[in-house]
């Protein structure tokens, strides 16, 4: 069934409130019911995604696997993040034109999804050469992430304490301990616990970390990040993070026939 344009979820100003104050937003059932199930089927039986993906060891040596690609082409994963609901969001968020610098799939399989330690998207990414946090997440939970199966964690407000040092933990970079303890002892620690299909906006400065999945329960997740267009990377290699979006319209994920990743998509090679 032809969806109709306003059964589509839009980002409000109350939304751009909270995600000024609190360094997130939750939008439940970004994702309606068909789409996420369309797009969790091409991801686990995507082949590209399964060869591309790689381990990421956390400090007690546990595994999280994941995939991450810089180009935005025709596949679902793409369609989605140049969908008008999420990048019009993300222009209302970042308060401007915004331009996409990576997409990643997050496959937190059961009993041996590695943790994801305390850090910020701008502790990684003020390495890649951008000059200015003006950047964010959008996470789409393609499967139902609780505690128990590691859902992401934050440090509600902790945007506002600018960028922490990074260092590596395991062989992920971590803030830096000392800072996280002492922001922990102010800040509300959230469990965003979230729906299949539901979608976290959260700023690049926003701590945030998950627990391992010792469950049975597969956590899979889809995240694209944005930048501010004029706030492209004086360094590397990232073409799309200072392009303008080729948006589409929100009906096209689901009328589209287009699936999973081309081979071309410019992975980040571990
Ligand atoms: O989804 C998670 O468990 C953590 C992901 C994360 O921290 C990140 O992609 O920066």
């Amino acid at each position: 069934m032809k969806q109709n344009k306003m059964d589509y979820k839009k980002l409000s100003s109350a939304d751009k409130a909270l995600f000024d104050s609190d360094g997130y937003v939750l939008i439940k059932g970004m994702l309606n019911a068909e789409e996420v199930k369309k797009l969790y089927a091409i991801a686990i039986n995507d082949e590209v995604i399964n060869t591309k993906s790689f381990d990421r060891g956390d400090a007690n040596g546990l595994r999280t696997k994941l995939a991450l690609w810089y180009s935005l082409g025709e596949d679902v994963y793409s369609l989605l993040a140049r969908s008008e609901r999420i990048v019009e969001g993300v222009r209302l968020l970042l308060d401007g034109e915004s331009a996409h610098f990576h997409s990643k799939l997050m496959q937190k399989e059961p009993k041996v999804g590695g943790a994801w330690e305390w850090h910020q998207d701008y502790g990684y990414w003020y390495r890649d050469g951008f000059l200015s946090p003006q950047m964010l997440s959008v996470l789409t939970a393609l499967s139902p992430s609780t505690k128990e199966n590691g859902c992401l964690q934050v440090l509600k407000g902790s945007h506002l304490a600018g960028r922490i040092e990074h260092g590596f933990s395991g062989e992920q970079v971590g803030a830096n301990q000392e800072r996280v303890d002492e922001l922990l002892k102010n800040l509300e620690l959230v469990f965003v616990e979230m729906e299949a299909g539901d979608t976290l906006f959260f700023h690049s400065n926003t701590l945030h970390r998950s627990d391992a999945n010792l469950s049975d329960a597969p956590r899979w997740s889809l995240i694209s990040a944005y930048n501010l267009i004029t706030n492209k990377p004086y360094k590397g290699n990232y073409p799309s993070a200072s392009e303008t979006i080729n948006v589409v319209n929100d009906q096209t994920l689901l009328n589209s026939k287009n699936e999973g990743i081309q081979e071309d998509a410019k992975f980040l090679v571990k």
